[in-house]
């Protein structure tokens, strides 16, 4: 199995290859990519670390020689936000590296399962998917906008709040990760009771804890750390699908039949071929309903605009 960072100079990327060199399956092998000179670099320093995963970094305006023959492409590159800043801001720098890198993987490695990290993810994600289709090569069950940090948080902040073990605690989160597109089934969190009032300070609090960060960071950038934690969580899960490991299912913003918008995300199981089953996310509460209804329009001209953003 070979995995592919690009981006993985940045905060997110680093944290990410570190995470993969220590946890992927023996036998593995770790390309990392970067336009920074220092990306070979990073791979040599990692490469210290005594484990059975092999390790190459390639710097430079080509990614070519890191996606050769991957299985799993992770894309962190492009901007990041800063105090003031949402993720649609980051738009018009970041789609432009998304468009570059996923038709590279067209040309590269057109089979490749690819997880999106790179914000405005509901937005980069319909861009990739078009690049995809008009190369030809798009499979909707490869391709996926990351959004496990939206459960990592929704599970620590229950976790914190209500005193449970997080072993205990799991919450889908379902729509797109993005401000009130970001939508935690708290209804859903077994053995739990919420009152009406917690249930819109924990939503208000996972749907702005990105911003969360950005702000603590004054000025530094976003969430590195957890969301590289979270992305490797995210590929660790793909790649033991990849190779046969059943069972495992995660929320990802996908390509899957929704009725609400193409792309959203809600729990899949993940099988040899990437998604093997977009699976029910179960009844909502009256609350949850409102918020979803009330999160389509700006969801969906998230993806229209990745999509215009490609045809035009
Ligand atoms: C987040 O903190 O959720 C980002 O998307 C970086």
């Amino acid at each position: 199995m070979k995995v592919a960072v690009l981006g993985a100079a940045g905060g997110i990327g680093q944290a990410l290859a570190l995470l993969l060199k220590t946890q992927l399956p023996a036998g593995s092998d770790l390309s990392l990519y970067d336009i920074a000179p220092v990306t070979p670099g990073v791979a040599v320093d990692l490469s210290h670390i005594p484990t059975d995963v092999t390790i190459a970094g390639f710097a430079g305006m080509d990614p070519t020689d890191a996606l050769v023959g991957a299985d799993v492409v992770l894309i962190s590159a492009g901007v990041a936000r800063k105090p003031g800043m949402d993720r649609s801001d980051l738009f018009n720098i970041n789609a432009g590296i998304i468009k570059n890198l996923a038709g590279k993987c067209a040309e590269v490695c057109p089979n490749a399962c690819i997880g999106i990290i790179t914000n405005p993810v509901n937005t980069t994600v319909p861009i990739a998917a078009e690049v995809l289709k008009q190369a030809g090569v798009y499979d909707k069950r490869k391709l996926f906008g990351i959004t496990t940090l939206d459960v990592i948080r929704s599970e620590t902040f229950v976790s914190a709040l209500k005193g449970i073990s997080l072993a205990d605690v799991e919450v889908p989160v379902i729509g797109g990760h993005s401000g009130v597109t970001i939508l935690p089934l708290l209804s859903q969190v077994k053995g739990v009771e919420f009152t009406a009032e917690e249930v819109v300070a924990l939503t208000a609090r996972i749907q702005n804890a990105g911003t969360e960060v950005v702000e603590a960071k004054a000025g530094g950038g976003s969430a590195t750390l957890s969301m590289g934690q979270a992305a490797a969580r995210f590929g660790l899960s793909l790649v033991r699908a990849l190779q046969g490991e059943k069972g495992i299912v995660e929320c990802t913003y996908v390509d899957g039949g929704s009725e609400h918008a193409t792309f959203f995300a809600q729990p899949v199981l993940l099988g040899k071929n990437g998604v093997e089953e977009v699976l029910a996310y179960g009844e909502l509460s009256e609350f949850e309903t409102n918020a979803r209804d009330a999160m389509l329009e700006e969801l969906k001209a998230n993806i229209t605009l990745g999509e215009e953003f490609v045809a035009g």
